[in-house]
Formats: structure tokens, sequence, C-alpha cells
């Protein structure tokens, strides 16, 4: 039998107590995800910063999995440190998407190339329906944190979004967020 728990979350730092499992991406492991490669290698050759953790709490046998994404402030060129971005395995499994602190853009697309976007920030839980891929962007200059809440086996599927990119980028113009058509998207 599964018994009840409360999980203590920490919206400004993210922190999930108790947690069953975190890992963190560090800029290094995002290569491909940037337009400009120059800016990217020489991050990385620095400090090759964290970009984001995922924390989860996830109970063997349940129907429910939740957890935080953990942002840093950041930006790569002109483009703002965001996630690989992904389809569930699943495509029958939405998500929501809780922003607890920060500011940033949930940036999504439909597998016939819809693309729509939600803000994110404080008090706005985003609803991201099944089969669209979705990738949050940190516009802002604190951390972004975010509480996400799927199906368990939900599974992520990354290959084509890293393959073509997205449609849109988010990029800072003239100290702007502006939402662009990606030149290198391959349709
Ligand atoms: C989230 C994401 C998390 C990291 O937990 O997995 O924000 O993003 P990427 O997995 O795209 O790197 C989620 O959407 N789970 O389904
Ligand atoms: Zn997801």
């Amino acid at each position: 039998m599964l018994l009840p728990a409360g999980v203590r979350i920490d919206g400004r730092s993210g922190a999930v107590t108790p947690a069953t499992g975190s890992y963190a991406k560090h800029l290094s492991e995002l290569a491909g995800l940037y337009r400009d490669k120059a800016a990217h290698a020489a991050m990385v050759a620095g400090q090759d910063p964290l970009a984001y953790e995922v924390v989860d709490y996830r109970h063997q046998d349940s129907d429910l999995a939740f957890g935080t994404t953990i942002m840093a402030p950041g930006r790569v060129g002109d483009e703002f440190f965001m996630t690989r971005g992904h389809f569930h395995e699943r495509r029958e499994c939405g998500e929501t998407y809780y922003t607890q602190s920060g500011e940033g853009i949930l940036l999504l697309q439909s597998r016939d190339g819809l693309v729509r976007t939600v803000e994110m920030k404080p008090g706005i839980c985003a609803f991201i329906p099944p089969d669209w891929a979705h990738r949050s962007i940190n516009t802002g200059d604190e951390k972004l944190v975010f509480v996400w809440h799927c199906a368990p086996d939900a599974g992520h599927e990354y290959g084509e979004i890293l393959e073509k990119g997205m449609r849109k980028l988010v990029v800072a113009r003239d100290g702007r967020v502006e939402i662009v058509d990606n030149p290198n998207f391959v349709s």
C-alpha cells in the first residue's frame, strides 16, 4: 500500500525535501542548443556554469510524479539559458509547470508546427497539452524555479528538438526579450 507524504518545496531555491533523485546540467552538456558556438565554447572553457538542475519526488507504483527545475540566469550570445526541450515518449501525457520564482518563457511546439508561449512568473501554472514539445527559458536576472507535475512514465523524447531545433528563439535584443524565427530550424 502506498502511504501519504508531505513534501516540502522551497520556491526560492527549488529544494525538494525529501527528494528521490536529481541531476544537473552544465553548459558543456548542452552543446548544440545554442547557435553562437564561439560564445558557448568560451563559456565552457571558462567556468562551464551550471545551467539547470532537476529534482524529483517519485514513488514506486504511483501514477504521479512531481519535482522542480531550477534554472540559473545567463546567456550564450544573445540566447538565454534554456532547457533541452522535449516531447514525451508517451504522447498522451501532458504536464504542468507552476512557476515559483523568477521569470521566463515556456516555449511550446506541436507536432504539426504550431508554436505557443506561456509566460513563466510566480502565480502562473502552465498547462502543457499532450504531444507538445516544451522548453523553458530563463529570461530574468535571478533563478527561475518551477514545479513540474506529470505521469512518472511519461518519458522524454529529445531527438527531434536536438536535431531540428525549435521554430522560435528567445533572444535579448536592445535590452528587451524577443521571440524571433529560428533561422536554423530544420522543417
Ligand atoms: C521537466 C524537464 C526539466 C528539464 O522535468 O525535464 O525541466 O528540461 P529538459 O528535460 O527538456 O532538459 C519535464 O518537462 N519533464 O517532463
Ligand atoms: Zn516534460
